[in-house]
């Protein structure tokens, strides 16, 4: 048994009825790695509930933010509340993007219903996916019918993030064909549902049928798959197209419930992932703490060929314990 930290009880009876002042004070010490946080994340992990997460990702500028508020929107107006988490990874807290974010979604900033939290990514010593995660936790406690991710897909940390939602929405916008063909190769395993955004601008539907041949040749590839990922156009400025998605989403959530071996499988993939996560997490951070004058005399050794960066590496792991 383990032995719970003395405010656990308190925090998630508060996290339960979804005090969301209680959720911000926690994603806030997740942030600052505060260290009395980890005991009290492994009890609330073990009361997720298992709430639906939304991956939203695509290129940047691509429209995702304004997908999430005209999401929210409709979500709330079917009597659902969201909770949504967006990842920068370009701008520290109170930088231009989050800003952007916030303003984007400030509509939906006095309605009890909804809870919106930026993390940024540039700025932290790594560990983005743990804080991410970590995140999730605490929400997954709440009682939120759905909680949304969204990331820029460029780097792969940040692609990643993906892992740890149940669906993945790519948002595209209308390409040339070579910008497709580019694409393609980055984009293959990734979407549940492929979005084109702004769909106002030529060029929209020669990007759909590319992304259906796409998908077709996937299909053709692994025809055991339960779920073929549809290709929808939308107008996040108008809402647009945002019926239709939503539908797919909850035809996806219908389709690939917990118990199917494809959603059972990339549950396992998450917890590996997570796990991994948080292991190179701490490596990372033992490593960073590690005392700079091993970490110099070691280099000047294998600068004389002495040593080795593995045997360095090695020792560092030694010295830790
Ligand atoms: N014409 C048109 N513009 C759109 C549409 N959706 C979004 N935009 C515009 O595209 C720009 C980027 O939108 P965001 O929602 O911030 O895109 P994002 O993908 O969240 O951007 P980052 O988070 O910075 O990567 C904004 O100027 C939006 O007004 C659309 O359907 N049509
Ligand atoms: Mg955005």
């Amino acid at each position: 048994m383990m032995s719970a930290p003395p405010d656990f009880g308190k925090v998630a009876r508060a996290l339960d009825s979804g005090c969301a002042h209680t959720c911000a004070r926690l994603i806030t010490s997740i942030e600052r790695r505060d260290s009395d946080i980890i005991p009290l994340l492994k009890l609330l992990y073990r009361s997720g509930r298992g709430n639906r997460i939304i991956g939203i990702t695509g290129p940047p500028g691509a429209g995702k933010s304004s997908l999430v508020n005209q999401l929210i929107g409709h979500l709330r107006h079917l009597g659902k509340s969201v909770a949504v988490l967006a990842i920068d990874p370009s701008s520290p807290f109170s930088g231009g993007a989050v800003l952007g974010d916030r303003l984007r979604m400030m509509q939906h900033s006095t309605d009890p219903g909804v809870f919106i939290r930026s993390m940024a990514s540039r700025g932290q010593l790594g560990g983005l996916t743990r804080a991410a995660g970590d995140t999730l936790t605490v929400l997954d406690v709440m009682p939120w019918d759905f909680v949304i991710v969204e990331t820029v897909g460029v780097g792969q940390n940040e692609l990643d993030i993906m892992q740890l939602a149940d669906v993945v929405i790519l948002v595209l916008t209308p390409m040339s064909g070579d910008d497709v063909q580019a694409a393609k190769a980055g984009i293959n395993e990734i979407g549940d549902i492929y979005v084109v955004n702004k769909c106002d601008h030529s060029d929209a539907d020669r990007t759909v049928s590319y992304l259906q041949d796409m998908i077709a040749l996937a299909r053709h590839l692994y025809p055991d798959k339960i779920w073929i990922p549809p290709v929808l156009k939308v107008q996040s400025l108008s809402g647009a197209g945002i019926d239709e998605l939503t539908g797919h989403i909850s035809r996806f959530f219908s389709t690939m419930s917990p118990d199917t071996a494809e959603m059972r499988q990339r549950h396992r993939r998450r917890i590996a992932y997570q796990t991994k996560e948080i292991l190179r997490d701490i490596l990372n951070r033992r490593f960073l703490t590690s005392s700079d004058q091993h970490i110099e005399s070691g280099i000047a050794s294998i600068m004389r060929r002495k040593l080795d960066p593995y045997s360095l590496a090695t020792e560092l792991l030694a010295a830790q314990k």
